[in-house]
């Protein structure tokens, strides 16, 4: 008779332990996810767009500055101010046009989603010059 309740308690014991390793397991896998997805949010939220601001002038016949570099991805902001006439500022890849009085800034905000070089121009005509003023934006 003791045999068998020594092997009724071992089995019970083995059962116990069964038991409680897959109520670990249950318990700690929640823990695991929420785990991963904070690594997945953080890395998400990691590539945090940069914002990159230019103040550009205008003036006949040129832009100043004529080179704007930013990285894929960048949020950027130009801030374009003509300092004499009328003037125009054009990035035809990236719908851009805009009117540039005389002394009023305009502010232009893009995603730089694109890579390349894109020409930036004056879309209003502004004299003798007016063709050869534009300049390079930059996108690597
Ligand atoms: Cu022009």
């Amino acid at each position: 008779m003791k045999k068998i309740y020594f092997v009724l308690i071992g089995l019970i014991f083995i059962a116990g332990c069964a038991y409680s390793d897959n109520a670990t397991k249950k318990e700690s896998a929640p823990i695991n996810e929420e785990t991963t997805n904070q690594g997945i949010t953080q890395s998400i939220e990691k590539p945090k767009e940069e914002i990159k601001e230019f103040d550009i002038t205008a003036k006949t016949f040129e832009f100043n500055p004529s080179i704007i570099r930013v990285n894929k991805g960048d949020r950027v902001k130009l801030i374009i101010k003509s300092t004499d006439v009328t003037h125009g500022f054009e990035i035809k890849e990236y719908n851009i046009r805009e009117t540039l009085y005389p002394n009023e800034p305009v502010t232009v905000e893009f995603t730089a989603d694109k890579a390349g070089e894109f020409i930036f121009k004056c879309n209003i005509p502004c004299g003798s010059g007016h063709k050869e003023m534009n300049g390079k934006l930059i996108v690597e």
